[in-house]
């Protein structure tokens, strides 16, 4: 695998509810998703995680409330690329979710998710997620609507 890439994916919970947010553009358009991107050379991995989701979403959240819950690892067929997804959730946050040029932003209830307009990988992690295990997920993908095969991890901390 010669270019792994790293990115942050951050839920948002209430008692009954997570934050997802509509993709407007770019990567993963069209579908209802965590808030995240690519993590920048000069800011760590939390940092990271802080940023895109205060530019996607307006929310704030503190570093230190940032649970670290999975890992996801994305390969594809015919490209050799890695997508590296460090996975956070915190039911600890500031601000009431505003529409960004990136994202809409919506409450869901945790037993009614858009499962058909995710990515299909979200359907086979968030009862992971949902019942707040730990946990590493590989998909390798054709394309972005067919994954050839996977596997899923529990583990005992991240
Ligand atoms: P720019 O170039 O600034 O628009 P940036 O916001 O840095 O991009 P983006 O939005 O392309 O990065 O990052 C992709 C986001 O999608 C990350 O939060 C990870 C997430 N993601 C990618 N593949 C996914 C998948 N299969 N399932 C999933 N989330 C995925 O649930
Ligand atoms: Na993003
Ligand atoms: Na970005």
């Amino acid at each position: 695998m010669s270019l792994t890439k790293l990115f942050t994916l951050v839920f948002l919970r209430k008692e009954d509810e997570i934050l997802l947010g509509f993709k407007k553009r770019g990567f993963g358009m069209n579908k209802w998703n965590g808030f995240g991107g690519k993590v920048e050379p000069n800011e760590t991995i939390v940092e990271a995680a802080v940023r895109e989701l205060s530019e996607e979403s307006t929310m704030s959240v503190k570093p230190s409330d940032l649970i670290n819950i999975a890992h996801l690892e994305f390969t594809f067929h015919d490209e050799p690329v890695l997508m590296d997804v460090r996975v956070f959730a915190t039911n600890t946050f500031e601000g009431t979710p505003k529409e960004t040029e990136e994202m809409t932003p919506k409450w869901f209830n945790i037993k009614e998710l858009p499962f058909s307009n995710m990515w299909p990988d979200d359907e086979l992690w968030f009862p992971y997620m949902l019942e707040g295990k730990k946990f590493v997920g590989k998909f390798h993908y054709k394309g972005f609507d067919t994954i050839l095969h996977h596997t899923i991890e529990e583990q005992e901390s991240m």
